[in-house]
């Protein structure tokens, strides 16, 4: 049985047994993982992350009335009842806020969201980076939409998107831009999802790595982070004003000459983290588009140096394990997703996963750091309806 089919049948359970009903269908929707274009999702720069085959599940069924009941197969999830009134910003908090949310923003763009019991499962995990919460919006938002009528189209996700980013922003109160969403909802199985964050645009990006022997390793830190937390917002809040002192509507529209008319050092080292991202990014799919994907190491390590250094986003427990694996054979490694413990990732060769597992272990063992995970992911579909 798949991951998916897997999460699938726990949600249908747990359907059963909180709210004693039958699901109308099933819906999955993924976690994500960057390869590379960290911090520039809300800057209208570009990034290339890829869907995993880790989803969220969401059993759901409609009901006749306008009653909203979720709950979640998470011990620590505490179940949500009340109307499709009571959704919206400063009403729902804790892990109910993603759905509830969601629920509430396609509600404000015009989708009649109906009456709903809903449980969910996810084998994403929590706080590693992974875009946990975007694969439960996008998975709540394709089911609702499908629920209230509307046909599943490009157009339709594109809307899901807009909506889904709404309710972490307006309702959840973590500012992100719009990359995990739009993975979540617009992936292609078998690539990476080169996405321009400024209209949304997307296109395939074959990788390659199989074919090149080559395997992309995520290490788990578990140390968890979380994006309303403050930093996040504030490294926003920085590339704002490095835009309006620099009369730009983006910051990706910086070039490394308006680095140095910044004044401030903290503007100046954020713009060139934005700005130095964006041609890596750049580098990064021209090079994988012409079957060089081993070459594109040095780039992740680059990445990494300039978010711990100039983007000031990493943690101890991140350097470590990306030193590590680079020590062990890895190609290149980096942070990836917000930043302040998640996950890292490693581009390795398949025969050096063993070593490169053991090299991290060892190295945060050594440090008296948490004991990390790893896990080889490939690339896994969008957002889907399952049954
Ligand atoms: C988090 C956010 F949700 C994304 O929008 C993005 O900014 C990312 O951090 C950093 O690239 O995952």
């Amino acid at each position: 049985m798949s991951g998916a089919e897997q999460q699938a049948r726990e949600a249908v359970a747990a359907l059963r047994d909180a709210w004693g009903t039958e699901p109308d269908g099933v819906w999955t929707a993924p976690g994500r993982v960057n390869l590379i274009g960290e911090h520039v999702d809300y800057n209208g720069g570009r990034c290339l992350p890829m869907a995993l085959t880790r989803v969220t599940a969401a059993a759901v069924r409609r009901r006749d009335d306008d009653r909203v009941r979720l709950t979640s197969t998470d011990p620590d999830a505490e179940p949500f009842e009340g109307t499709l009134a009571d959704l919206g910003p400063g009403q729902v908090s804790g892990w109910a806020a993603y759905a509830a949310g969601t629920l509430w923003s396609l509600q404000q763009a015009g989708i009649e969201v109906p009456g709903l019991d809903m449980a969910v499962s996810s084998d994403v995990p929590l706080g590693a980076g992974l875009s946990s919460s975007a694969s439960l919006e996008a998975a709540v938002a394709l089911s609702a939409a499908e629920l209230a009528g509307r046909t599943d189209d490009q157009q339709l996700r594109h809307l899901l998107i807009q909506a889904a980013i709404r309710a972490e922003n307006e309702v959840v109160g973590a500012g992100t831009g719009g990359m995990d969403q739009t993975v979540a909802l617009l992936a292609e199985e078998g690539s990476a999802l080169l996405i321009h964050t400024r209209d949304f645009r997307t296109e395939p990006v074959q990788l390659g790595l199989a074919e090149a022997g080559l395997e992309l390793m995520v290490i788990d830190t578990r140390v968890k982070h979380t994006l309303a937390d403050g930093q996040y917002a504030k490294r926003r809040a920085d590339c704002d004003e490095a835009a309006r002192q620099l009369g730009l509507e983006w910051l990706s529209d910086a070039t490394p000459a308006d680095v140095e008319r910044l004044a401030d050092p903290r503007l100046q080292a954020r713009t060139r983290h934005v700005v130095s991202e964006n041609q890596r990014v750049d580098r990064v799919v021209e090079l994988v588009r012409a079957g060089r994907v081993a070459e594109i190491g040095p780039l992740l390590d680059a990445s990494h140096a300039s978010l711990r250094d100039d983007y000031e986003v990493s943690a101890v427990e991140l350097d470590v394990v990306v030193e590590a694996a680079r020590s062990a054979g890895a190609l290149g490694a980096r942070m990836v997703g917000g930043g302040f413990g998640g996950s890292a990732i490693a581009l390795i060769r398949s025969a050096d996963a063993a070593a490169v597992d053991r090299a991290v272990v060892a190295a945060c063992g050594e440090r008296g750091l948490t004991e990390p995970a790893t896990l080889t992911v490939t690339s896994g579909p969008a957002a889907r309806r399952l049954s």
